[in-house]
């Protein structure tokens, strides 16, 4: 018999009950039909996965000007409200409860994919050294341009309205993408943030943009359906701070002010090595009261380990959760687990998607 976990514990997330203290981090899978609208395999995909605690969805842009990659869903037109409507459905009548992933990528874009051709937008227009996947292939990312000062409360409306949606979708909440390089993270960091206004400089101003967000979103849906994630030492997508420390310090004492119900901490290299670069968590866990979610490379015992210590409140397993619709009782069970197809992460069908077995599929298959 195993020995009881507290990963398997219920867990009570703001107004939801969650049946345990598993989370499926927001893994992007670039599958979304016509109009980015949610494909209909997203049914069962998440469906497939409601043992979850908590699903976390694959990000979600709020605007077309907020999109980066080929195929990845929205969450700003009537269309897509529907489309997630029937993934909110399904995960519920599964007994499972389920996020949406707040996204605007800022400079991590490319003109095919924004409005009328248009350079993707950044708090400067300093051109990140990175990839994106577009027109079917991996293209350099575009050269950007400065927001205007007069064009940031458009954002942060486009924020709040997609936070509406995501409510009038069924979602249980939502996750605003604060981590990874993307907009927010764009403006907090000094490698991508050289604005000389309120949103550049200092680590007040830097934060400022992710911080109005946060309320906005706040004000609109409630602190308690709020969430949001961040990567205090990620590389990703080109970004660097000298002292992220007091960054994200900073940004976390602010967060805490507002209630969010959760953070969402990516630690270390996002998909990579966790200590990248000397980083203490300890420091947003102690001035954060709310839920604590901790990600990046977890399994059985280092999840229970960091629980135990009571270092975190939730862990979230991210490629885990794409093999293993079943993780929760995988892990129950010590395994073993699938592996995950790298292959077909990002576009494609079925394959990869919603044809991973169960434990028990896979043993009956065997027999
Ligand atoms: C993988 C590929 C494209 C986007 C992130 C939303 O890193 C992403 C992403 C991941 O947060």
């Amino acid at each position: 018999m195993s020995t009881p976990t507290k990963l398997f514990e219920s867990y009570k997330l703001g107004p939801i009950t969650l049946s345990n203290r598993t989370v499926m981090a927001p893994l992007t899978r670039n599958r979304a039909v016509a109009g980015f609208v949610p494909n209909p395999l997203a049914i069962e995909y998440y469906g497939q996965r409601a043992s979850a605690g908590l699903l976390i969805t694959e990000a979600s842009q709020i605007s077309q000007q907020g999109q980066g990659y080929q195929d990845t869903p929205g969450i700003y037109s009537k269309e897509q409200v529907a489309g997630w409507r029937k993934v909110t459905d399904e995960v519920h009548k599964k007994g499972g409860k389920i996020f949406i992933q707040l996204w605007h990528v800022g400079r991590i874009s490319h003109v095919d994919l924004q409005p009328n051709h248009g350079a993707p937008v950044a708090p400067s227009a300093i051109r990140a050294k990175t990839k994106t996947y577009v027109g079917g292939q991996f293209a350099d990312v575009s050269e950007p341009r400065a927001l205007e000062l007069n064009e940031i409360p458009g954002i942060i409306a486009d924020y709040r309205k997609a936070a509406a949606n995501a409510i009038e979708a069924g979602f249980d909440g939502v996750e605003i993408h604060g981590a990874n390089g993307y907009l927010l993270d764009q403006f907090a960091r000094e490698s991508s943030n050289k604005r000389t206004d309120a949103y550049g400089g200092g680590i007040e101003n830097r934060a400022k943009l992710m911080l109005e967000v946060s309320k906005a979103v706040v004000e609109e849906i409630g602190a308690e359906r709020t969430g949001i994630r961040i990567s205090p030492v990620t590389p990703a997508n080109d970004v660097s701070d000298s002292n992220p420390q007091a960054l994200f310090d900073y940004i976390v004492d602010e967060l805490n002010k507002l209630k969010l119900v959760y953070i969402h901490v990516i630690e270390g290299s996002t998909g990579g090595p966790r200590d990248n670069l000397p980083f203490d968590y300890a420091s947003l866990r102690k001035r954060f009261h709310g839920t604590y979610i901790a990600n990046n490379a977890y399994d059985l015992a280092l999840a229970n380990k960091v629980l135990d210590a009571d270092e975190a409140d939730l862990i979230a397993f991210g490629k885990l959760f794409i093999a293993n619709p079943d993780l929760v009782e995988r892990l129950r069970r010590g395994g073993p687990f699938n592996e995950p197809d790298k292959a077909t992460f990002y576009g494609g069908g079925a394959k990869g998607y919603t044809d991973y077995p169960t434990l028990d599929e896979k043993l009956q298959a065997a027999q």
